[in-house]
């Protein structure tokens, strides 16, 4: 689809987008974060809540492809040999469940390892971008500026987990590099709602000083016409 959009009732005002210039980009929905059992369960944090917008993600997955836009879905995942996973973010957390040890579902957070994968509802289709990265923002390390531009694309709808880290770095980041970003309340989730919330409250304050927010249903809307 090839024109000029608007979700009238975006925070904090209206968001224009054309979906031929617009990707949807979908964080880290991987097993390890989300499904019981895995390296984010193992932590005592409630995936209940993660698991919860996987249906909002889907539909709004769906929408999306219908209407033949560019999908980008990323993975937090290192180098089975750690060479892009530095001490400083290696030696944090809980000492028993540090990256690349054995978890759950294999390796934490190592390509190519079961846990690592993106949860089967939402598995990327041919031709959809799928990039590793190592840090939590997604242009760190990772290719994701050149794939982005050399496919038109000026303006990003951000779903995923977690809200306040991998999904708020990943559109703070693009915004800085000069991208319209938008961020899918009903698409995005914390282990800590109130972190949710804040984290929506302070990317679309001070007349989007990061970008917009709007639901899975407004943007629905707007490209259903
Ligand atoms: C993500 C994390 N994906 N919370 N990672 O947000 O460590």
């Amino acid at each position: 689809m090839n024109k000029q959009l608007t979700v009238p009732t975006a925070q904090p005002f209206a968001y224009s987008f054309n979906p031929a210039h617009t990707a949807l980009v979908v964080i880290d929905m991987q097993r390890d974060f989300v499904e019981p059992g895995g390296f984010g369960a193992s932590l005592g944090n409630d995936v209940t809540r993660l698991q919860a917008i996987i249906p909002a993600v889907r539909a709004m997955l769906d929408a999306w492809r219908a209407v033949g836009g560019t999908v980008l879905h990323t993975r937090e995942a290192h180098a089975p040999d750690l060479s892009d996973c530095p001490p400083a973010k290696r030696l944090r957390g809980k000492p028993s469940m540090r990256i690349g040890d054995a978890g759950p579902m294999g390796r934490i957070l190592i390509a190519g390892e079961p846990g690592a994968e993106i949860v089967p509802e939402l598995a990327p289709l041919p031709g959809e971008l799928v990039v590793d990265k190592p840090g939590k923002g997604m242009f760190y390390g990772t290719p994701v500026d050149a794939l982005l531009r050399e496919r038109g694309i000026t303006h990003l709808l951000f779903m995923g987990v977690t809200t306040e880290v991998c999904v708020q770095t990943s559109m703070r980041e693009a915004n800085d590099r000069g991208y319209e970003c938008l961020i899918v309340e009903d698409g995005t989730e914390s282990y800590f709602p109130s972190y949710k919330v804040a984290t929506l409250s302070m990317l679309t304050a001070q007349g989007a000083i990061v970008g917009w927010s709007a639901t899975t249903a407004e943007i629905q809307q707007a490209l259903q016409g």
